[in-house]
C-alpha cells in the first residue's frame, strides 16, 4: 500500500506528464500551422508518449492500493518564433521533468518505499532518452539553420512511430 505522501507526489507527477502532453500537442499545432507536417507528427507522438507516462503512473498508484485525484492542467504556450526555439524549450522542459523524477526517487528513499523506488527507475532511464532526443533535434536545427535542410529534416521527423515501451 502506498503511503499518503508518496501517493500525493505521484499524483502531482501525473499532472506534470499530462501537462507535458498538452505542451507537445500545442507545439505540434504550431508546426502544423507552418506546413511542417513531419515535425507536427513527431510532436504528436511525443504528446502520446506523455499520456502513456501519465497512465503508467496512474496504473501504478491503483496497483498499490492508492487513489488518484486529477487536478487542472495548466495552459501551455502556443506561440514560438522558430523550430529551434520550440526544441530548446522542449529540452528545458525535459530537464525540469528529470529533476521532478529525481525528487520522486529521493522521496521514495526517504519513505523507505522500495517498490516505488524500483518502479521509478523506468522513468529515470526514460528521462535520459527524453533529453537526448530533444538535444539531438536542437543540434540538427542549429546545423541546418533556416535553409532548405528544413525540408529534409521535416521528412526525417515524420518517420517517427509511437512505441509504448513497457
Ligand atoms: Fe514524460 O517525459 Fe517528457 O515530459
Amino acid at each position: 500500500m502506498l503511503n499518503e505522501k508518496m501517493n500525493g507526489e505521484l499524483s502531482k507527477q501525473i499532472n506534470a506528464e499530462m501537462f507535458s502532453s498538452y505542451l507537445y500537442l500545442s507545439m505540434s499545432g504550431w508546426f502544423e500551422s507552418k506546413g511542417l507536417s513531419g515535425f507536427a507528427s513527431w510532436m504528436r507522438i511525443q504528446a502520446k508518449e506523455e499520456t502513456f507516462h501519465a497512465e503508467k503512473l496512474y496504473d501504478y498508484v491503483y496497483e498499490r492500493g492508492g487513489r488518484v485525484v486529477l487536478g487542472a492542467i495548466d495552459q501551455p504556450e502556443s506561440e514560438w518564433s522558430s523550430a529551434l526555439e520550440i526544441f530548446e524549450g522542449a529540452l528545458k522542459h525535459e530537464e525540469m521533468i528529470s529533476g521532478m523524477i529525481n525528487d520522486l526517487v529521493n522521496i521514495s528513499i526517504e519513505e523507505k518505499d522500495h517498490a516505488t523506488n524500483n518502479f521509478l527507475q523506468w522513468f529515470v532511464a526514460e528521462q535520459v532518452e527524453e533529453e537526448a532526443s530533444a538535444q539531438a533535434v536542437v543540434d540538427k536545427l542549429k546545423l541546418i539553420g533556416d535553409g532548405s535542410g528544413m525540408f529534409v529534416l521535416d521528412q526525417e521527423m515524420g518517420k517517427r512511430t509511437f512505441v509504448a515501451e513497457e
